[in-house]
């Protein structure tokens, strides 16, 4: 295939010019596979971006836009509806979390997390307790790139460009601990301790009646697969409720099956009052994520204001597009019908095993793993940080394979659709490809 002019696009997230020079470009996806310009089958061990978690170019989907496109293509979300936005709310709450009794639609993680950090705010303002104004983090967490998000978030590189973001923040610290936990199965034993700093740290530091909101990702996945230690979030659950403090689980990447449950906050067994999500909410096929909340949040919304006001004042042109409602709509359908989270279940202890199976391997420091997702962290060669980890990349990249890379760890994190095959291939590759790295 000739090579596009790629002088125009200022990609994201990428080493532009590097990535220009050898570009990695994929042209179609159908299942388990992308297809590269160059024709080559490429296993997808990384679900696009942690999204497509039903597999690519699933039928019911694809009709499913190109339906919506020809029937409405835009309807004005502000004090107009049109009904796939409500259906579509409908089923996302039928499968939430029980107790999470309302969804607000945007477009992305990114939007997912300022809205709910804007609603924590508001609610507490609505109810009457406007000094609730800080917003608690964590080290190492990524809640997308916007500027509440950026600001609550904790990777250091995110932030560097950008030292002044919102006041009244704080961060509790990551709990990875590998000289504790290192090669853990599932959840790490050591570690829940962390979660009592919210209480004798920050809120000793800043007066309870001062926290609006904590936010964490039940897993923190985009800054290498960190699992939350046994007892951890049950933790912070307590904290929060003794200090009326509201507690946001941000599952943009562990919602939708990703850990071997349809959301952390059932695997865990602890429900926040606001979850947000993205990603595999429409399969990755249009952009699209939403804010749950409990019925108590948007009630006090509600009651704050007389019938004719707008309770909320915030929304996105593009808040429940009716492609994007579409997309969801089939994607849950595909979901349910496919039993795909129960399937995640399932093909997780043999993931665990083929991933499990590369302990041993040079500079293999740490492998944490839960449903199917996995951290394989490799030492960091002295005084280059990434740079093996980008290496590994490359080569399971040459040979067909593509996971994600994060610093010196690895990230898979397939379609819940993987077959035991594809399971020992990514793996296989992946081992060759550690091994072959200096
Ligand atoms: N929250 C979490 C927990 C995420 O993982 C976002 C919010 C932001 O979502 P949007 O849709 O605005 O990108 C994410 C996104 C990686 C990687 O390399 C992960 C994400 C995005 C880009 C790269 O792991 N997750």
């Amino acid at each position: 295939m000739n090579r596009p002019n790629m002088d125009a696009y200022w990609m994201p997230f990428t080493a532009n010019r590097q990535f220009k020079r050898a570009p990695r470009l994929l042209v179609s996806a159908d299942g388990m596979y992308y297809t590269d310009a160059d024709g080559r089958q490429v296993l997808d061990g990384a679900a696009g971006l942690w999204c497509v978690n039903a597999g690519h170019n699933r039928r019911p989907i694809v009709e499913a836009i190109q339906r919506q496109a020809g029937a409405l293509d835009y309807a004005p979300p502000f004090q107009m509806g049109h009904p796939l936005a409500f259906e579509a709310a409908e089923q996302l709450v039928a499968m939430a979390p029980n107790g999470l009794t309302q969804a607000f639609f945007v477009n992305s993680g990114s939007e997912a997390v300022e809205t709910a950090l804007k609603m924590a705010l508001a609610y507490h303002r609505v109810r009457g307790d406007a000094a609730r104004v800080k917003l608690i983090g964590r080290e190492r967490g990524y809640h997308g790139v916007n500027f509440g998000g950026v600001a609550v978030g904790g990777m250091a590189g995110n932030r560097k460009h950008f030292p002044v973001t919102l006041p009244m923040v704080d961060h509790l610290r990551h709990p990875l601990d590998i000289a504790k936990n290192a090669f853990s199965r599932g959840e790490p034993a050591h570690g829940a301790e962390l979660a009592e700093e919210l209480e004798s740290r920050i809120l000793t530091l800043h007066d309870p009646s001062t926290i609006a909101a904590v936010i964490v990702e039940p897993m923190q996945g985009s800054t290498g697969v960190i699992l939350p230690p046994k007892g951890y979030l049950q933790r912070l659950r307590q904290i929060c409720d003794k200090y009326g403090i509201l507690l946001i689980f941000d599952e943009v990447i562990t919602g939708f099956g990703r850990l071997g449950a349809d959301w952390a906050s059932n695997k865990f067994g602890v429900l926040p009052d606001l979850l947000t999500c993205a990603k595999g909410l429409t399969n990755g096929s249009v952009p699209m994520g939403a804010v749950l909340a409990r019925s108590a949040i948007y009630q006090a919304f509600m009651d704050s204001a007389p019938e004719q006001a707008i309770e909320f004042p915030h929304g996105y042109t593009y808040s429940a597009h009716p492609l994007a409602c579409a997309a969801a709509i089939a994607t849950l359908g595909v979901y349910r019908d496919d039993g795909l989270f129960q399937r995640a279940a399932e093909m997780a202890p043999h993931f665990e095993m083929a991933v499990h199976a590369l302990q041993g391997k040079p500079h293999v420091k740490d492998i944490r793993n839960l449903g199917l997702v996995a951290g394989i962290e490799l030492e960091a060669r002295p005084g280059e940080p990434g740079k093996r980890g980008m290496e590994v990349f490359l080569k399971c990249w040459e040979q067909g394979v593509m996971v994600r890379v994060t610093g010196d760890t690895l990230a898979v994190s397939p379609p819940l659709i993987i077959e035991a095959e594809h399971i020992d291939r990514l793996f296989a590759v992946l081992g060759q490809a550690i091994e072959q790295t200096p």
